[in-house]
C-alpha cells in the first residue's frame, strides 16, 4: 500500500497541464470514480485489521494531496488563459523610436569620406595645447591678436608665451604634430573641436568644429590646391557646384585665399542666404608658408604644400539650412530628430 501511494504521488507531481482537456484527464485518472485514488480506497478492505488505521490515513493524505494539486493546476490554467485574452496578437507592435546622428557628426563623416577617397588620412590631437603647436610653429607673430585673452581661452598664462597653455583655436595644431613626426609625402585631414573666446549668438559660439587639410610633397602647386577643393565642392554640394578663390591672409599660408562655392540654394540666381551674390563662403586655404615647414624641420627648398581649413557648422548650415549656430549644441529633440534617415 505504501509503495502504491508513493507511486501515485510521483505521477501527480510530474503531471503538467496546458489545457482544460488535460486538466479533465488529470481529474478522471486520479480523482474520478474509476481513478487511482478511488481504487486505493476500495483496496483498503483487503488490508489486515491491525494495519487498516495507518493505511486509511495514508490514502486520505493522498486524496488531499491530489485534490490540492488539482486546485493549483486549475488556478494556473485560468490565470494564464486570462493573460492570453489580454494580448491581441493581431495588433501592430509598439514602434521603437530610433535615435539620430547629430548633423555635425553626419557632415564630419561626409568630409572625411570625401578626402579619404583621394588618399588623405585622419589625424587627431589634444584640445589643450601649448603655445608652440597652436601659435609659434604656425608663424603667428608675438603680437598677433589671436594670442590675446580676448580671443583665446588660456588655461595657464606664463611670463613668456612659451609657457602658455590654451584651448586650441584651430586644428592646425594637430598638423604641426604630424609635420614634426612624419616625413613627406603627407596627406592628412584633422577634424576636431576648437575654442574661441566669443560671446554666444546665432552667428558665433565659444566652440565649433573644424576640418583642416594638409598636403606636403615635392612640387605641390596652387593648381593642386584648387583642383582638390573643386573636387571637394562637387562631392559635397553636387556636380554642378563651382568654386571661386578670393585673395586673403593667414599667418601660416602664403599666398592665402578664401573659397566660395556657387549658391546651391538658389543655383546662383541670388537669394537671401547668398546675399544676392550667388556665392557662399565655405573655407580658407593657401600654400603652407616656408616658415611653417621649417619650424617642423621640413626642408622648404625640397618640399612645398597646401593647407585648408573649414568649419563643420558652416558646411552643415548650408547643407541643412540651419540659421542659428546655437541649435547645434542645445540638444533640442525637435531639431535633432530631423536628421533621422528613413523615419
Ligand atoms: C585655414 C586656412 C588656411 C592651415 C594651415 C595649416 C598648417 F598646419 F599647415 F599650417 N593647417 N591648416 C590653414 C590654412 C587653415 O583655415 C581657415
Amino acid at each position: 500500500m505504501e509503495n502504491k501511494v508513493k507511486k501515485i504521488r510521483e505521477e501527480v507531481e510530474s503531471f503538467i497541464v496546458s489545457s482544460s482537456e488535460e486538466l479533465e484527464k488529470f481529474r478522471i485518472s486520479f480523482l474520478g470514480s474509476k481513478g487511482s485514488v478511488k481504487g486505493l480506497f476500495s483496496e483498503l478492505k483487503n488490508v489486515a485489521i491491525e494495519q487498516k488505521r495507518e493505511a486509511g490515513q495514508l490514502v486520505n493524505g493522498l486524496r488531499e494531496f491530489v485534490q490540492n494539486k488539482f486546485d493549483v493546476l486549475k488556478e494556473e490554467l485560468e490565470s494564464s488563459s486570462d493573460d492570453n485574452q489580454k494580448i491581441d496578437t493581431s495588433l501592430p507592435g509598439d514602434s521603437i523610436e530610433l535615435g539620430a546622428r547629430h548633423p555635425l557628426s553626419l557632415v564630419r563623416s561626409e568630409i572625411i569620406e570625401i578626402f579619404s577617397r583621394i588618399g588623405f588620412t585622419v589625424s587627431e590631437g589634444p584640445e589643450i595645447e601649448d603655445d608652440w603647436h597652436n601659435f609659434s610653429a604656425l608663424n603667428f607673430p608675438a603680437e598677433h591678436p589671436a594670442r590675446d585673452m580676448q580671443d583665446t581661452f588660456f588655461i595657464a598664462k606664463g611670463d613668456t608665451p612659451q609657457e602658455e597653455i590654451a584651448l586650441r583655436t584651430h586644428t592646425s595644431s594637430v598638423q604641426v604634430r604630424v609635420m614634426e613626426n612624419e616625413k613627406p609625402p603627407i596627406r592628412t585631414i584633422s577634424p576636431g573641436r576648437v575654442y574661441r573666446n566669443e560671446a554666444i549668438s546665432a552667428r558665433a559660439h565659444c566652440f565649433f568644429h573644424q576640418v583642416e587639410g594638409l598636403y606636403i610633397d615635392k612640387d605641390v602647386s596652387f593648381a593642386d590646391l584648387k583642383q582638390t577643393l573643386l573636387n571637394f565642392a562637387k562631392e559635397m554640394f553636387g556636380d554642378k557646384a563651382e568654386i571661386r578663390l578670393r585673395p586673403s591672409y593667414f599667418p601660416f599660408t602664403e599666398p592665402s585665399a578664401e573659397v566660395d562655392v556657387s549658391c546651391t540654394i538658389c543655383n546662383s540666381k541670388g537669394c537671401n542666404v547668398c546675399k544676392y551674390t550667388g556665392w557662399l563662403e565655405i573655407l580658407g586655404c593657401g600654400m603652407v608658408d616656408p616658415n611653417v615647414l621649417e619650424a617642423s624641420n621640413i626642408d622648404s627648398k625640397e618640399f612645398s604644400g597646401f593647407a585648408f581649413g573649414m568649419g563643420v557648422e558652416r558646411i552643415a548650415q548650408l547643407k541643412y539650412k540651419v540659421n542659428d549656430l546655437r541649435l547645434y549644441s542645445e540638444n533640442d529633440v525637435r531639431f535633432l530628430s530631423q536628421f533621422t534617415s528613413g523615419m
